[in-house]
């Protein structure tokens, strides 16, 4: 499959590092000039745009976090006049106001090329009718993927998210060959259609754009196997644009990220130093290009590890792992350190249980108590007690042996724990506040 952008996306490693230097100085000299908060904070950083002479000096520049965008609800961090802003997104987060970002015709015009390599990359092309079911509202994943979907070429269905058995019906009618939403949602549309008896196997239905949560090399497997598709990865967040950030190619090994657009270090999360290259941990990005909402050094949260191996592809941007923690994901139950996809882990390791569960957490009389929910085949169900009560057992056993803590589990019917057409919600912790 051709590369989409060869100039860049296979550009030789050292040029890629000077483009990136003076897409940085200018970045910083753009937001100094124009966003008083950033001048405030380079100001107390003690460092001036023309102080930023290699790549390296990133690392002078102060982070960014959630908080910083929440206390300038809502354009304080705007670049440009909101005369020039052509869109608004916003991210809703868990608790207060929502995060508001902007894009002005050029932001546009970057994101729709960086969405159409993602797709790209991933096999899509002219011949495809790409079904969306991301939502097509505030949250950055419908549009900014249609535009990129479009400028390949394909065929866009709009569907949005949520309807079901409407996407599986379009699936059906409109020949749709390749699926574009979060897996666990392409997951719940493979549960629906084997109870609808829809025959994925005779579908034209090939390639699965999945992103905006994590997707275990389990789920990938699953969704592959059930949909009878290639599942491919890509990642983003509406802070630093939304969709288009990195995604996977052809050879499914790493997300190539768009580097000619965005700088990514590698961060101790508690400490916020920068680690060496190839070394695990929080993800930080500064986007190169940005006009309407340009943000320096991002905290991401999420975990991962970057390496510029050469690929296959041809593609010389750096690959990023799959991400599958977040730093604030971590539960921390009775002392231990518990990351959700360590959990999910060993469930999708374990043949009779289904893709759905959910963690609950609560303190009881100042005790922390972790309880699993899993759905599980019918058979499981139908076995004498003793079985069922082995199988539990059997379960919590691996769960120990993992995170070395006491899990309760929970067996409950297929179809009991909540799908969504969105971001799959697995854990409910009910010790806020006690
Ligand atoms: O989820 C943007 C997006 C939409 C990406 C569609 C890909 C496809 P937010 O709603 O701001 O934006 O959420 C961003 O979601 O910090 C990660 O924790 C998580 N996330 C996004 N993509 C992935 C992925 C969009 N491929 C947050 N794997 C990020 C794991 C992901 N987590």
């Amino acid at each position: 499959m051709a590369i989409w952008n060869a100039e860049y996306e296979s550009m030789p490693q050292e040029k890629l590092r000077e483009l990136q230097l003076r897409r940085l100085q200018a970045t910083v000299s753009w937001v100094y000039d124009r966003v008083p908060y950033y001048k405030g904070a380079l100001a107390a950083a003690g460092v001036r745009p023309k102080d930023i002479k290699t790549l390296a000096d990133v690392a002078r520049l102060p982070f960014t976090d959630k908080a910083t965008m929440r206390d300038t609800y809502p354009f304080g961090l705007f670049a440009v006049p909101l005369d020039d802003v052509v869109r608004i997104h916003s991210s809703s987060g868990t608790t207060g106001k929502p995060i508001v970002v902007g894009y002005t015709k050029g932001d546009i015009a970057t994101w729709t090329e960086l969405t159409a390599r993602v797709a790209s990359a991933a096999g899509v092309g002219r011949a495809d009718r790409a079904q969306m079911a991301f939502g097509y509202g505030m949250f950055t994943g419908g549009f900014g993927m249609h535009y990129g979907l479009e400028r390949c070429g394909a065929t866009v269905i709009p569907a949005s998210a949520g309807n079901t058995e409407r996407h599986l019906m379009m699936m059906q009618d409109f020949d749709t060959t390749v699926l574009v939403s979060t897996p666990s949602y392409a997951l719940y549309m493979a549960e629906v259609g084997q109870k609808i008896g829809v025959d994925f196997a005779s579908l034209p239905l090939r390639l699965g754009l999945f992103g905006a949560e994590p997707c275990s090399e389990a789920a990938r497997k699953e969704i592959e196997e059930k949909l009878h598709i290639r599942v491919t990865d890509n990642y983003g967040l509406s802070e630093v644009m939304g969709p288009g950030v990195s995604g996977e190619c052809e050879c499914q090994c790493g997300l190539h990220i768009n580097e000619d657009h965005f700088l990514c270090e590698i961060v101790d999360p508690a400490t916020g130093e920068v680690l060496p290259s190839g070394a695990a941990g929080e993800l930080v990005i500064t986007p190169l290009t940005k006009e309407a909402f340009p943000v320096l050094r991002y905290r991401t949260h999420d975990i991962t590890r970057i390496h510029c191996d050469p690929c296959e592809c041809g593609r010389t941007l750096a690959r990023m792992e799959k991400v599958r923690q977040r730093t604030d994901d971590m539960l921390i139950i009775r002392g231990v350190n518990i990351f959700p996809s360590q959990i999910e882990d060993v469930l999708f390791k374990i043949e009779q249980i289904r893709p759905h569960y959910l963690i609950v957490v609560d303190r009881k009389h100042g005790m922390d108590d972790i309880e699993v929910r899993i759905e599980v085949a019918e058979e499981v169900f139908s076995d004498i007690m003793a079985d069922m009560q082995a199988f539990i057992r059997h379960v919590a056993e691996r769960l120990h042996a993992v995170i070395g803590l006491n899990v309760k589990v929970t067996l409950v019917e297929p179809g009991t724990i909540e799908r969504t057409a969105g971001k799959a919600k697995r854990v409910l912790d009910n010790r806020e506040g006690c």
